[in-house]
């Protein structure tokens, strides 16, 4: 029974998605919008005060002075509740780390079928910084040392994970002086779990000192390796051309929709679509060919690198399966649900899992392994391919977006000033001028009690009109390319004046797409090059920037909120508040809550906040980069200051046909 009476336009502002869901209506079948809507939140849970982790429990904590069985105070609860969601949330990011560090070490040992070193540069730069011999020495060795040492930092007891090593030096001494430098990544999560046994760390701010050290452990650990090595061996994303939303799904060929996270499988997958064998196995078969669309962060890898469109974000996943059109859904790890299955039984639709950690029940199981990569990809397909045949009526909606995806750190840097000047100072002098106010990194999932994509893209836009360059990963990117926010003529005239300036001049869109979750760490990256570059501060939380994740859900997005807090960021989060507590009703609950704010900020300079009116997100985001600007001694930011110069080109490249328009702006997207 539904609580409240939402049409389609209530659930979601993709109008793909709005046609998707009346025609679920028609089907009666329920999506996670829907059952969303039925299934009301546990109010004390969600307030972070609801306690399982012993058998005497669970214990509800709902008045002031209540304590668990075993005594533990609300505050207690809420910071174990909290450290264990950000020690999953590491975990997964980290696995997924650790997964490419195995492959990497098997690329360099000849041991993989279908791999190889693609970025060779990135290989070197990344071995340069932790003194691997570089020079006269084959990329196999090179990256076989590489691989070595990342698998060390797993299993690591003591010491420091090395990556730590990258960020900037008063942050790193910021980490030692308060005992948050992660010693080994395993170790940081094993240790959060075990402090959260039953009776062991009691003190909330004790043990919000380890969340920190855990969630360090992934950004600056796990995630990072993963990024790394995804670039090492994919390719450094540079901009190409790509497209987002239901509508690149096609009538006349095989749907193969990949979603989750790790970039081995799907890689691989795109490669085997490309193999004439298989395409002409798809033409016996009917099908002019095989066509590849992803969901989720698997999207973002394969478009970043290849320009393989989005089928959508999180909430596409079900709506991707209502068009009919799916012969596939292959998934590996993280944020896919398990209502796939079911949902699917409506149609033809095989979903196929594939890594040896997930399974779902009634899903047809096909096991990845490196070592034969290609093959086991290219029988996906086949399965796939053969599936064609049970295609019943298709409703795809004729929506979809260009973009231009692909904004790694490199490429910014690159961009800025060319392959023999290479340098950030543009940017860095682009925001000490005032022309681009400050950077806003707006990431993070679709959650179904907001309506999906609103907050994003109501934030994003709200914040380029105020000169507020915008960087994106994950679904959130995936929110701003359906909209068509990351191509700039359907974008720029909506820019504030300054910042739409240096759009023009550089050849950006406003909004840059620099990949997926793991690859928080390029901004990460990003920052710490800031720094670095001069002017704007010795470390992360003097720069004018802020990071927001409207519409998040996952237990990972938690994990990237904090280590990026302890990197110095400003984070706000839309919704409620894993730890919110009850202040009206429950006065001695919102200890954790202040702590992640104030606490954090007195400590890392950066805070994390739930705040969830738009302009609310807006207006704080605004203040805190304003603040950090005047901290700076830089000139207050003034709306009118800039853009005339750019007007005039704005007016020749409106005149110019759509076509030409794209080129005009960015010059010509490579396709491969
Ligand atoms: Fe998952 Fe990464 Fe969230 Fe999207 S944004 S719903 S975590 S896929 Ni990371
Ligand atoms: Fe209750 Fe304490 Fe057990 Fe938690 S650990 S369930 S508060 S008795």
């Amino acid at each position: 029974m539904a609580k409240k009476d939402l049409r389609p336009e209530d659930y979601s502002a993709d109008p793909a998605a709005q046609m998707m869901l009346i025609r679920a209506e028609e089907l009666g079948i329920g999506t996670a919008f829907t059952r969303a809507n039925d299934m009301s939140p546990c109010n004390i849970g969600g307030a972070g005060m609801c306690c399982k982790l012993c058998g005497m429990g669970p214990c509800r904590l709902t008045k002031d002075g209540q304590t668990g069985v075993c005594g533990a105070t609300i505050d207690t609860i809420q910071a174990r509740n909290l450290i264990r969601a950000i020690a999953a949330g590491s975990a997964a990011h980290s696995d997924h780390g650790r997964d490419m560090a195995f492959t990497l070490k098997a690329v360099a040992n000849d041991q993989t079928e279908g791999y190889v070193i693609r970025d060779v540069a990135k290989l070197r730069t990344v071995a340069g910084y932790y003194g691997i011999p570089i020079e006269g020495r084959h990329p196999k060795e090179i990256a076989n040392d590489l691989a070595d040492l990342y698998i060390a930092q797993f299993g690591q007891q003591r010491g420091q994970v090395v990556l730590t090593k990258r960020a900037p030096a008063k942050r790193q001494k910021l980490w030692s002086e308060n005992g948050v430098v992660p010693r080994g990544i395993d170790r940081e999560v094993v240790e959060a779990l075990h402090r959260t046994h039953i009776g062991d760390d009691q003190d909330p701010e004790h043990i919000l000192s380890h969340a920190v050290r855990t969630a360090l452990a992934d950004g600056w650990g796990g995630s990072l390796i993963a990024t790394d090595i995804s670039d090492i061996l994919f390719g450094t994303p540079a901009p190409v051309l790509g497209q987002a939303n239901l509508g690149v799904l096609k009538e006349d060929m095989v749907n193969v929709v990949v979603h989750g996270h790790e970039p081995t499988l799907s890689q691989m997958i795109v490669a085997a679509s490309q193999d004439p064998e298989v395409i002409e196995y798809a033409k016996v078969a009917g099908a002019t060919g095989v066509n590849l669309a992803g969901i989720c962060c698997t999207a973002n890898e394969i478009l970043s690198r290849q320009g393989i469109p989005a089928a959508g974000n999180f909430l596409h996943q079900e709506l991707s399966i209502l068009t009919g059109a799916v012969e596939a859904m292959v998934v590996d790890v993280q944020c896919v649900m398990q209502a796939l299955v079911q949902l699917a039984e409506n149609f033809h639709t095989k979903v196929i899992t594939t890594s040896p950690k997930v399974r779902i029940k009634g899903a047809t199981h096909i096991e990845f392994d490196e070592k034969h990569a290609l093959t086991v990809a290219k029988n996906i397909l086949k399965t796939a391919i053969d599936n064609f045949k049970n295609r019943g009526k298709v409703h795809i909606p004729q929506i979809k977006e260009t973009l231009v995806p692909g904004f790694s750190h490199e490429y910014i840097n690159y961009m800025l000033g060319g392959s023999y000047r290479a340098s950030f100072r543009p940017l860095n002098d682009a925001i000490m001028s005032g022309r681009i106010r400050g950077v806003a990194a707006i990431v993070g999932c679709n959650n179904p009690r907001s309506k999906q994509d609103w907050l994003h893209t109501y934030v994003t836009q709200k914040l380029l009109m105020e000169d507020v360059l915008v960087v994106e990963t994950g679904c959130g990117a995936i929110a701003s390319a359906k909209l068509g926010l990351m191509l700039g003529e359907a974008g720029l005239e909506k820019v504030g004046p300054g910042l739409r300036e240096v759009c023009e001049t550089v050849g950006i869109p406003p909004v840059l797409h620099m990949g997926s979750c793991v690859d928080n760490t390029r901004i990460l990256t990003v920052l710490t090059q800031i720094v670095e570059e001069g002017g704007l501060g010795d470390d992360i939380d003097m720069v004018p920037a802020v990071g927001l994740a409207p519409e998040w859900m996952s237990e990972k997005a938690l994990a990237i909120a904090t280590y990026c807090v302890a990197s110095g960021a400003y984070v706000i989060f839309g919704g409620s508040s894993p730890v919110g507590g009850m202040p009206d009703k429950v006065e001695d609950s919102d200890l954790v809550l202040n702590d992640i704010g104030e606490g954090w900020e007195g400590i890392y300079g950066g805070k994390l906040e739930f705040v969830k009116d738009a302009d609310e997100m807006i207006r704080r985001t605004l203040e805190h980069i304003d603040k950090k600007r005047a901290a700076l001694g830089l000139p207050v930011y003034e709306p009118t200051r800039f853009g005339r110069s750019g007007d005039a080109r704005m007016l020749e490249v409106e005149a110019l046909p759509l076509s030409e328009k794209r080129a005009a702006l960015y010059g010509t997207p490579s396709l491969n």
